[in-house]
Order: structure tokens, then sequence, then C-alpha cells
């Protein structure tokens, strides 16, 4: 049966109750609600407490991509959230489904996304009472408390009259101040009753972002101005409030060097003379020397978290104080967590950027000497410990000559989402990225599988640009179902997978400090065991590719990006670690014993 096609004979217009009010079904109000809000896409996986609202969206606009796994249709969202700028809506059935999605929504959370998550629940009526599925050991249908310590809210909707309320509430609140997941859990026969045909009246207000007033913009820009080192610390707040032009305006007024976190990557032109680098253990050299060294750093919407700040020890990156810190982030609770902070602005970024650029416009700046020199030779000095890689023939590749493939046939407007491993840490610290917000990573969760899902919400929001999950062979591994969905949603991504048989980043720590590599790598009867992930491809339909020679791989990608169907291209890799100029931590942790 076609999409949209309808299935039953339920009557789904309006029919005058008892008292004469018109009423209408709450799943086709609330379905008619999303389109209104401007919902174009729901991701999720069905279950029989969800078919009500299924029913609807398929009479919808609404585009709904149905995945094999909940956390594909999770990390899906999210991918598209990011790409978008529009909350992410995923649809979970209740317990498995909903536990299933978890992994996504955390991850979604932990980097500051916007979305929405309805789940159904077991009927009303029977809470507490074990009916199918409940989830209900320590209260009664408790399910939606599972996702208390990663969403911004969790609702319970005890009668449809809520409905159109939470549902405002859902929307309003993902959004506002600092994005994230907010879930809405809607027992499966509250989708089933009348509601008044206006119910769905209220939609979330419009916000004014708070913004930093005349005199603390003087007072920063003075302080930037007058100091002797100082520095503009970006993250993903930066990125996702689509501030990199008032970030580049200011650096570029007062000569200031800008480094990032992980997230904050793409937040200057890749070639911009005064970007430094990510900071941290990924980063690079002359990222950290400057972080550390600095007298005075303006960070802007970051956690200023362990892997950037090379796990807080004021040797490597971070040395506050004697440095002076200034925060700016949408969320009070940064502010101060990891440093002391000399002053702490709750601001949009984009708004504390344009009010900092406007008045670094007319202020005079301490000279700033050969600082672009110096970043220049810092730059080139430590990509000359890899960037002869990029013409590296040797099969299995290098994971460089796989980041200048890929630099090559991917346009500069076309999306990398990576997952972890190699590919995050690699492409954080040496690929080039020109313009903002090509770069999707998961950060705060670091979730191996997000990648490969992700990719597919990536396209859907902007089919008409490139988009290459950059992944590992066992980030692939993870929710290979991800082809079929990319096929049933026509959505030709590319896939290029790395493939060194191994969770190889985990299998190189181990090896550094137990000498093996147990438990970390493929094999089978002591032997490295290799998947044709090109074949699985082709068993879905879609186009699979065994890249057999660095030569190879160029055209295989340029032929992946001009087909319309999805394509896997599985690539083998040697197992090199990426350069690690920062700090861990855990490396002082491990102890080996007999
Ligand atoms: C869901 C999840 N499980 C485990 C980890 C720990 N982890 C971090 S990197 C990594 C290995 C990833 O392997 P692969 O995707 O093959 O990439 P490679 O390291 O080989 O480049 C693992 C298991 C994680 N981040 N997420």
């Amino acid at each position: 049966m076609a999409a949209g096609s309808p299935m039953s004979t339920i009557v789904t217009t309006a029919v005058p109750t008892k008292s004469g009010a018109e009423t209408r079904i709450a799943s086709y109000l609330l379905t008619d609600y999303l389109e209104r809000l401007g919902v174009e896409v729901v991701f999720g996986l069905c279950g029989h407490t969800v078919i009500a609202l299924l029913d609807a969206l398929g009479k919808s606009r609404i585009r709904f991509v149905s995945t094999r796994h909940e956390q594909v249709a999770a990390h899906a969202a999210d991918g598209y959230a990011r790409a978008s700028g529009k909350p992410g809506v995923l649809l979970t059935h209740l317990g498995p489904g909903l536990t299933n999605a978890c992994t996504g929504v955390a991850n979604a959370a932990l980097d500051s996304i916007p979305m929405v998550v309805i789940a159904g629940d077991v009927p009303s009526y029977y809470h507490g009472r074990h009916p199918h599925q409940e989830v209900n050991l320590h209260q009664d249908a408790d399910q939606f408390q599972i996702y208390r310590p990663f969403c911004k809210r969790v609702y319970r909707v005890d009668r449809v009259s809520d409905l159109p309320r939470v549902m405002e509430r859902a929307f309003h609140l993902c959004q506002a101040g600092r994005p994230g997941p907010v879930l809405v859990d809607v027992p499966m026969d509250l989708f089933s009753e009348d509601l008044p045909l206006d119910a769905f009246q209220q939609v979330p207000a419009a916000m004014a972002r708070p913004t930093i007033d005349e005199s603390v913009a003087k007072r920063i820009v003075d302080l930037l101005a007058a100091a002797e080192r100082p520095l503009l610390y970006a993250g993903g707040g930066v990125m996702s409030a689509r501030a990199t032009a008032e970030l580049a305006a200011l650096a570029e007024a007062l000569e200031v060097p800008v480094a990032h976190t992980l997230m904050g990557k793409g937040c200057l032109h890749a070639d911009h003379p005064l970007l430094l680098g990510q900071s941290g253990f990924w980063g690079t050299p002359i990222s950290n020397d400057k972080c550390r060294t600095a007298d005075l750093i303006v960070a802007i919407g970051t956690r200023l978290a362990e892997a950037n700040s090379s796990s807080w020890d004021s040797r490597f990156t971070f040395s506050i104080p004697p440095t002076r810190l200034i925060h700016i982030d949408a969320d009070e609770a940064e502010i101060g967590r990891n440093y002391p902070t000399e002053l702490g602005v709750v601001a949009d970024a984009k708004l504390a950027l344009a009010a900092l650029a406007t008045v670094a416009r007319g202020t005079t700046h301490r000279d700033r000497g050969r600082l672009r020199d110096e970043i220049a030779r810092g730059r080139k000095a430590f990509a000359a410990n890899w960037d002869h890689q990029w013409n590296s023939d040797q099969f299995p590749l290098r994971p460089e000559r796989i980041l200048a493939e890929l630099r090559k046939a991917v346009p500069e407007d076309g999306f990398i989402v990576t997952d972890v491993g190699w590919n995050k840490n690699g492409v954080g610290q040496q690929f080039p990225i020109t313009v903002p917000g090509t770069f999707i990573t998961p950060s705060g969760l670091a979730t191996m599988g997000f990648g490969p899902s992700a990719v597919l919400g990536v396209k859907m929001a902007h089919p008409d640009r490139a988009a290459v999950a950059l992944i590992g062979d066992g980030g692939f591994s993870t929710n290979p179902s991800v082809i079929a969905t990319a096929m049933e949603a026509e959505l030709p991504v590319v896939w290029l997978v790395m493939d060194n048989a191994g969770f190889g980043t985990i299998a190189g720590l181990e090896a550094m400090h137990y000498g093996w590599t147990f438990g970390c790598m493929f094999e089978r009867c002591g032997q490295p065991y290799r998947v044709d992930y090109a074949a699985m491809a082709r068993a879905c339909g879609a186009r699979g590719v065994n890249v057999e020679s660095a030569a190879a791989l160029g055209p295989a990608l340029e032929e992946a990006l001009a087909s319309t169907l999805p394509t896997v291209i599985q690539v083998a890799m040697e197992n090199a670690p990426t350069p690690t100029p920062g700090h861990w931590d855990i490396n002082d942790i491990y102890r080996k014993g007999e």
C-alpha cells in the first residue's frame, strides 16, 4: 500500500459531540499541530502504542522515516536537527522502543541538540497492572522516568486535554535557553480520544534571546584590546547559534587568535590566519600553547570539558589562573564549573558576539606583533608530521590519505558526519572545514554508532548537498540496518568505512598500556575477522564498493556522490593512532599486573 493511502474506515473528519462542540481524534489534531510548527519529518519505529499517530502522519505532509532500530531514529533526528537548525522529532514505542532510543537521545542531550521525543505508553486505565510491556517495577507506568537524567523535561500525559499544552511546552523547552531533548510520553488510548478542534491553539512563544548589555560588552572589548596575549575560545554554542561571522568580525577587529573545541570546529574558515585549531588531547600544539600562555581568554558556548582541556591539567591546555577567564554561555550552570571565572555572561552566542564585534570595530588594540606568522608557522610545523601521508599509496591506506581523498571529492558545502575513533579525532585535528556547520560529530557522549545514522537526518535536512559519514568498521557494525533505511527513505548518503578489523582506537590504547589488544579486535579462531560491508550494501539493493588500492578511493567517492543510491565504500586502513599533543588523565590510571 502506498504511503499515505487510507488503511481503515476510521472517520477522521470533525464530528459533533453530544454537547454540539466540534471534535476530532487527538492523533490527527496533533499531526496538524506538528505541521503548523513546521515539522517536516519524524524519525521513528512503530509499535502497537503509536500506530494511531502513524495513521495520522501517513495522511499528512510530514514524512515518516521508519528505521530498523530506535537508536538509528534518534541519531537521525539528532543529525536532522544539527543540519537544519530545527528540532528533531522522534517517535518511539514504549518499553524496548524507548530504551533502544535512550543512547541517541542522551547523545543529543549532551551536545545540546533540540529534540522532541514522542513515546507511546500502556493504556492509561491499566497503569500498574502489568499491561503488555509496562515498565513498573518501582512505580506504576514510570517508563518516562528512564529519560530523566538526560532530558530537559519528561512529561507523561495523563489526560488527553493536557496533550496540547504539553506538546507546546515540549517544543518551547527543547529550543529555549540551552537546547536539548524533551520527552512526551503518551498513554496509547489518549491518541484515540477526541479533543475540541481548537485544542492545539497555543504555539511556542517567539523568544528574544539574551544579549550582553553595552557596558559589559565595552568592558570585555577593552580587556581584550589591552591584553598582551588574548584568545577567543569557541565551542559548539557558537556553531549552533550560527555565530561564525560575528566571531570572525570580533577576532579580526581586535586581532585575537581563535582556538576551538571539537564541536566548535568550523568556527573560522580553515585558512583563516587567526585560526589556531582544536585544543586538548587531540588538538594542535599551537592551539594548546596559545591557550596555556594566554593572559585573557574569552570562551563562548563551551563546557570547557575534559577532552579539549587536557583533563584540566594546567601543564597542557589551560592554565587558569593565571590566565583570566571570561565565559559567555547560554547556560548559567556552565559558568565557573571547571575554572575560576572573572566574569560570566549568560547570553546567546550570536547576539553576544555581534555586540562585542560592534564595540570592537571602534576600539584600538595592542600591537600583536608577528602573531599571524607565528600561527602559520605553528600550523605548518604540526601538519609536517602527517601531511606527507596525504599522498601515501600504501595499502591498507593511511588514514590521512583517506582524509585527503575525502576533502578532494566532497564539495565545500557538503557534510562530513563522523562517529568516534580515528574518524572523529583525525577530522577534528587535521581536516580543513571551510563552510560552518558542515562538520557533524558526537562530542559529549561520543557515541559509537552516531555517524552512520545521523547522516540520514543530515541528508534529509539538505537533500541537495553531499552527506558522507566517515566512520570506523566498529561504528558501522553497530547498526548496519541504516543501509535499508536509506534505501527506503531514498537518501543517497555515503558511508566511508575505515576498516581496521577492530575497535582500533581502543585497541591502540590497550596495546600502548598493556602490550596486547585483547577484546578489541575482530577475530575468529585467532585470525583477523573481516566483514564485507560493501556486500551487505549490495544485499540491500544499495551500492557497495571495496576499495582495493589508494588510487581507487577518489573515483569511488566521486561515483558515490553522483549516484542516486546510497553507497557503502569499504577501505582497508592501517590502525595508526591520531597524534595527541595534549593530555588525557586516563593514561595515568592504567596499571599492568602479572
Ligand atoms: C557505544 C559506545 N561503545 C563504546 C565506546 C568506546 N569506544 C570509543 S572509540 C571505540 C572504537 C571505535 O572503533 P571503530 O569505529 O572501528 O573506529 P576506529 O577506532 O577503529 O577508528 C570504542 C569502542 C563508545 N564511544 N561508544
